[in-house]
């Protein structure tokens, strides 16, 4: 394997909707610069990048793949990311190491939803990037329809570098760096070189102005030298254009047919000689804490950016040199567990295909075999010389399930596989809920959960299924309501009698004090599972000694652990006792923890019980001309709109809707807008059910109990 120093290596991430055609340009990158001598397609289940056996299966990319290319004197690590948000992990960790994006999109259909959810990555990292419209070769590809989608979307700083043409029933393009056509073979690879034809002249002028206005802009010199000479040479451009991506004020616009192995390799050549490698982009951009000089030189950074277990391999860690270089036998320690790991092989994964190496440096990006316990998302340095890269912040589950093994005894099994599954994918969480007395799995959408599926039952041999999750619901009351109960038995030896009266009522913040007591003492409780529960001692005479208080709050919290109406928690209630009995022998602890207990709960059902339920905030960005398949849908989900904001072509719906109604959601979505839109969900706050939803739910947790 060809050796290249840190100043020869890039690495791009190949980003974009879902079918754009990234898997396609990586394997076209592959090939045209000489390294398979067959070109795999998608459905062929033939390319270097999708080589799992359940990317063959759904035809699409699932995980994020590095492979490599070499293009001159360069090398070129490309990870090809899936598209569909469901796998933004994978999208995320890959951005974090580019140090290019580039970003996909298919000239039939310009910028779509799975673009857009890309850019805040973008955004966050600063990495510079370049578009790529891919499939000019379409019959409904509409250049200037998708380039305008560009600029609407991501603004005027995205500007054309070519634009597509046909030559005399040939596919060509039509650089406005260069200012040359290239005329490409039936075939594609190596276009031939021509003259712009004169009727194409004074649009590629212009573009090319536009394009050397650009250029000259975030540069001082630049500026003069195009101020003094009205033009700029190409090798000054490039100097524009790199310094214009460093800042996010260019992002160049290529062309390209992946399929016909159309324009990968100008845009290689243009990776090779405008786009930075790690060391002068995090230069230019070390005040930002989670950078590492890229020192070759410097004290040894790895980023493990994601782990993954293979059938035949075991687990295999993939890593970026963030700093100084790695040999294979290095012992480096992990920056949060502090435990030395041992570095024996390293190697270059093409796909599935290891390349041994001896070592790596600063840039470049590799993958090593059966640490002890380092997970994606996690650094290991030099020992003594601590370094830590900032880890990726992934977003939070959008979808949960509760997850059962077929077979009792694989529980434990069960359990420490999706311990190991958690460590590898951050986007997917793992909890055993005790309120719902159920595994929950998080994790981001309809296809990522058959991923996670997958994997326990093809990696891990378990048998498992998926159920819906039980939803935490809450009970209150909604008005007061004022009980007393005598608990007595007698039975022989020592006997048991408490008697306890008592009021409760709604509780809301900032009610005032309840009048008609005399407050002997106030305790507030902040439940575990939100909302309170306020006790006032009323007692006047001492009718209950002070000691059996504790007693009574106890009874109290067993019934508020498990409410009447479904067995979910209560909040938000205030109880004033104010009467009752003892007897100087009988009464103790349990007595009054029974009679507290019992006294709450029959008030409570005397007292207008409500059951409350999860709300989520809810935003769904549609494109326009969907919106109202989407309002649709949402108003049959018991959701109340809150408003709408447009954004470009976009418009952003803000609903409430309760969490029972969003179950399948990411599905019904893709299926109403064919995956053009997406979604986030928070939870906002407990409301209210319906009283006929009420009444079912109280039907079925009888029915579940009996
Ligand atoms: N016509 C045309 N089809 C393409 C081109 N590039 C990719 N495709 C097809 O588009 C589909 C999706 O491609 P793929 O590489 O899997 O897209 P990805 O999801 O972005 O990785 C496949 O059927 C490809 O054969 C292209 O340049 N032109
Ligand atoms: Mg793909």
């Amino acid at each position: 394997m060809k050796v290249f120093d840190d100043k020869h290596i890039k690495n791009i991430a190949l980003v974009g909707a879902h079918k754009a055609g990234k898997t396609t340009l990586a394997e076209t990158m592959v090939f045209e610069a000489g390294l398979t001598n067959r070109r795999g397609s998608v459905e062929g289940h033939n390319t270097v990048s999708d080589y799992h056996e359940i990317e063959h299966q759904k035809e699409m990319s699932i995980f994020a793949t590095p492979l490599h290319t070499e293009w001159r004197n360069y090398k070129i690590n490309i990870i090809d990311t899936p598209g569909l948000d469901d796998f933004i992990g994978e999208i995320a960790i890959t951005m974090k190491v580019a140090d290019t994006v580039v970003a996909v999109v298919d000239a039939h259909y310009g910028v779509e939803v799975g673009t857009e959810i890309l850019w805040n990555y973008v955004d966050e990292y600063r990495k510079p990037t370049l578009f790529v419209l891919n499939k000019i070769d379409h019959e409904a590809a509409d250049f200037d329809l998708a380039y305008s989608s560009i600029k609407a979307s991501f603004g005027n700083n995205a500007i054309a570098v070519q634009y597509p043409y046909t030559h005399e029933g040939k596919t060509a393009i039509i650089d406005l760096l260069k200012m040359t056509m290239y005329v490409f073979p039936d075939d594609g690879g190596k276009p031939d070189k021509m003259a712009i034809p004169d009727s194409e002249k004074e649009k590629a002028d212009q573009l090319h102005n536009e394009l050397v206005e650009k250029a000259a802009e975030n540069d001082e010199e630049l500026m003069e030298l195009y101020f003094d000479k009205g033009e700029l040479n190409e090798d000054e451009m490039r100097q524009g254009i790199k310094i214009g991506m460093m800042h996010h004020e260019i992002f160049p616009v290529f062309c390209a047919s992946a399929e016909n192995n159309i324009g990968a390799g100008r845009i290689m050549g243009f990776v090779d000689n405008v786009c930075p490698t790690t060391h002068e982009w995090l230069e230019e951009h070390h005040e930002d804490d989670d950078s590492i000089l890229a020192d070759p030189n410097g004290n040894t950074a790895l980023f493990v950016f994601r782990t993954m277990f293979e059938p035949n391999l075991g687990q295999v860690s993939f890593f970026k040199v963030m700093s100084g270089e790695v040999k294979a036998g290095d012992h480096l320690i992990n920056s949060d567990t502090e435990q030395e790991e041992v570095l024996s092989h390293l190697f270059i994964m093409d796909g599935h295909e290891r390349h041994e190496v001896e070592k790596l440096s600063s840039g470049d990006i590799g993958a090593t075999l059966k640490l002890k316990d380092t997970s994606s998302n996690q650094t290991l340095h030099e020992k003594g010389k601590r370094l830590k890269v900032k880890p990726i912040k992934f977003p939070a589950p959008r979808m949960h399930k509760a997850v059962y093994a077929n077979n009792k005894r694989d529980d434990e099994k069960l359990g420490e596989v999706l311990k190991k599954i958690q460590k590898q994918d951050p986007t997917a969480k793992f909890e055993h809920s005790t309120e719902l007395r159920q595994l929950i799995l998080g994790c981001q959408g309809e296809l990522h959960l058959t991923a996670i599926e997958w994997a326990l039952k093809n990696d891990y041999g378990l048998d498992i299924r998926f159920e819906r999750p039980r939803i935490a619901y809450r009970e209150t009351i909604q008005r007061p309501a004022s009980t007393s109960y005598r608990h007595k038995k007698q039975s022989g030896g020592s006997g048991q009698f408490g008697e306890v009266h008592m009021k409760i009522e709604p509780y809301y913040e900032g009610m005032d004090e309840p009048s008609g007591f005399s407050l002997r003492g106030k305790e507030v409780i902040d439940l575990a599972w939100g909302g309170k529960l306020v006790f006032y001692n009323c007692i006047v005479g001492g009718v209950i000694d002070q000691r059996y208080l504790p007693s009574i709050i106890k009874g109290i919290m067993q019934v508020m652990e498990e409410g009447p109406l479904t067995g979910s928690y209560i909040r938000d209630v205030r109880v004033m006792v104010y009467d009752g009995k003892m007897h100087p022998v009988d009464s103790n602890d349990i007595s009054f923890q029974i009679a507290g207990g019992h006294a709450f709960k029959e008030a409570f059902l005397n007292a207008q019980p409500k059951l409350m339920e999860p709300i989520q905030d809810l935003v769904v960005k549609v494109p326009e001309e969907l919106m109202g398949d989407v309002m649709t849908d949402l108003q049959s989900r018991r959701s109340i709109i809150l408003g709408m904001e447009s954004q470009g072509s976009w418009q952003n719906i803000r609903a409430r809707t309760p969490l029972a109604e969003l179950y399948r959601y990411s599905t019904s979505l893709r299926s109403i807008t064919q995956g053009k839109a997406s979604f986030k969900s928070d939870f906002a706050e407990f409301s209210p059910v319906p009283n006929n939803v009420q009444e079912d739910l109280i039907k079925s947790a009888g029915d579940n109990k009996n």
